[in-house]
């Protein structure tokens, strides 16, 4: 078996020094200040190399981006052959050759992981990648580009790109030729595919007044403009926040509350994207200038709601729908799918792999974290259902046509905001629904998320997807303590995967029980042992 060219690794490894700092592959991949990144994106590519030898050179993704992290962070996530995340046993290998200290440290962990892999180091390597629009990431491309000389990987740099348009191309590369051919492998390609789709499911309906799309500053600006031509007069959006060359005002937004210089009116209907665009919300304001927020919830059940019916209308009894949450979901969420859509519903922890892994249970499985990442993954079984299905009625052929079109306007392969905004805006058109109807389906709890900055966020750990801590020891009796003090009180406590903090999640019967219960919660985990750090959640 061949062995890695340690000159090589050598040359290239010593322009990308590893600094001091331990570093974790963690619930999106890599993530942090962007100027410690260099050597862990380096040695990246070097992974990325290994993943495609290991699955004979099928083409494996890398996206550079830090999504909804402020500017100053970056980050870096690997994407498996069909689009998605990169398989969970494979994180600890990221991990390993990350923090190796040295060069001899790293041809040994490169050379541990060939061992114990069994990678033939002869397979060629393919490799495609992307970035956000960062400053960071074009140096951030350089050392991913050298990290891909190590093992000789075939590489293809797809410019700045939406974190969903690369698991996209990455599928349709692998995919081309095949039976499952997901689409043409490029930005144009996406364009396409979900422009045709979405005019085949808004055909013959009156359109929807504009949508007034916040894009954070970020790049689902330019590339939402890129896709207008292709919508022509399907839909109309107004678009706001789509300053890309002021970093600073990258992610700018504000939690449950209008994003920051976006002022809303009644009437109007309302989206916000994440920095990576593959997080999204919608929300309008009430006549009484309330803020409502739609978030991943509210979508989850407009989903599983429509698409049950769809398959009824269809006349097409043998396909399952499930729902997939995390901790973070509403609980008057849960009890709406439940108990009205009477959808079974399974509550995972937070990260999309986790949630994705879950979907693919179900024959049709809407999945979605309350931030508002999140898609519907049909089974292919469910596909062949669909496809292969005539309809005795009118009706039920258009209904079967509404469900191809759905299966092809939606990203199967990872949340993706672009695929879940028309998602929505089809399901608003067909009813011809504005935002505070979509709202009526359930009252959401109220509810707050709190950060809390502790010293090592580490110590914290979880059990019950997320909703028990186990340690630091002593901590959950004395949240559960509290919480029971609380009429309809629900409150949890985790580590953030992407950010040096600590998550308090808190809801109860009203707004003012809520926060007092969120912010005891957030200064009893401040204070406990002392773990905190900088200022006391207030
Ligand atoms: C990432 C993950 C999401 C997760 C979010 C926050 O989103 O892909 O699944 O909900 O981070 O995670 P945590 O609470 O662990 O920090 P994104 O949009 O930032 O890539």
């Amino acid at each position: 078996m061949a062995s890695v060219n340690i000159d090589n690794l050598n040359s290239l490894s010593n322009l990308h020094p590893k600094p001091e700092n331990t570093f974790a592959y963690g619930t999106a991949g890599f993530r942090m200040k962007a100027e410690l990144l260099d050597s862990v994106i380096f040695r990246t590519g070097i992974l990325a190399s290994l993943r495609s030898k290991k699955l004979d050179g099928k083409v494996i993704g890398v996206m550079i981006t830090a999504s909804h992290n402020p500017a100053a962070d970056n980050g870096v996530k690997v994407v498996d052959p069909l689009g998605e995340m990169m398989e969970g046993a494979w994180e600890s290998h990221a991990t390993a050759l990350a923090n190796a200290p040295s060069n001899e440290h790293l041809f040994d962990a490169i050379h541990t992981m060939v061992s114990t892999l069994k990678i033939d180091l002869t397979k060629p390597a393919n490799v495609v990648f992307g970035r956000d629009t960062r400053p960071s990431g074009e140096a951030l491309v350089a050392a991913l580009v050298d990290g891909l000389k190590v093992l000789g990987a075939q590489s293809t740099d797809y410019g700045i790109l939406t974190t969903p348009q690369l698991h996209y191309i990455t599928r349709c590369l692998n995919t081309a030729g095949t039976p499952e051919a997901y689409g043409e492998p490029s930005a144009e390609g996406y364009y396409k595919k979900l422009a045709a789709a979405f005019k085949i499911l808004v055909e013959g309906k009156p359109r929807l007044s504009p949508l007034i799309l916040d894009c954070a500053n970020g790049v689902g600006a330019p590339k939402f403009k890129e896709m207008l031509p292709y919508l022509g007069d399907s839909f109309s959006v107004k678009i706001v926040n789509d300053d890309v060359e002021d970093a600073s005002k990258l992610n700018l937004n504000t939690q449950q509350r209008a994003p920051i210089g976006l002022k809303t009116a009644a009437g109007e209907r309302y989206a916000s994207f994440d920095g990576d665009a593959d997080r999204i919300v919608y929300y309008y304001q009430d006549e009484d200038n309330t803020f409502k927020l739609l978030d991943g919830d509210k979508i989850a059940g407009l989903a599983a709601m429509y698409i049950i019916d769809l398959v009824k209308s269809a006349g097409i009894d043998d396909i399952s729908v499930g729902v997939v949450q995390t901790a973070y979901a509403n609980g008057a969420s849960t009890q709406y799918l439940r108990n009205t859509l009477n959808v079974p519903v399974s509550c995972v922890p937070t990260g999309v792999k986790h949630l994705h892994h879950e979907a693919l249970k179900y024959d049709v499985g809407v999945y979605f974290e309350a931030n508002g990442h999140g898609t519907v993954l049909f089974s292919p079984s469910a596909l062949k259902t669909i496809y292969a299905a005539e309809g005795s009625s009118p009706a039920q052929a258009v209904a079967i046509r509404s469900l191809r079109a759905l299966s092809e306007v939606i990203n199967q392969t990872v949340g993706d905001a672009f695929s879940d905004l028309f998602l929505v805006e089809t399901i608003l058109t067909q009813r011809q629904w504005s935002p505070k109807v979509w709202d009526q389906a359930y009252t959401d709890l109220p509810n707050r998320l709190v950060k809390v900055v502790v010293q090592d966020r580490s110590i914290f750990k979880t059990v019950d997807a997320e909703r028990k801590l186990t340690e630091p020891a002593g901590l959950q009796d004395a949240i559960d303590a509290i919480v029971l003090k609380f009429s309809h009180g629900r409150s949890f406590v985790r580590p953030s995967g992407t950010e040096d903090v600590v998550r308090v999640y808190a809801e109860a019967a009203t707004r003012p029980e809520t926060d007092e219960l969120a912010f005891r919660i957030g200064g009893l985990v401040f204070d406990y042992n002392s773990c905190g750090s900088g200022a006391r959640p207030r």
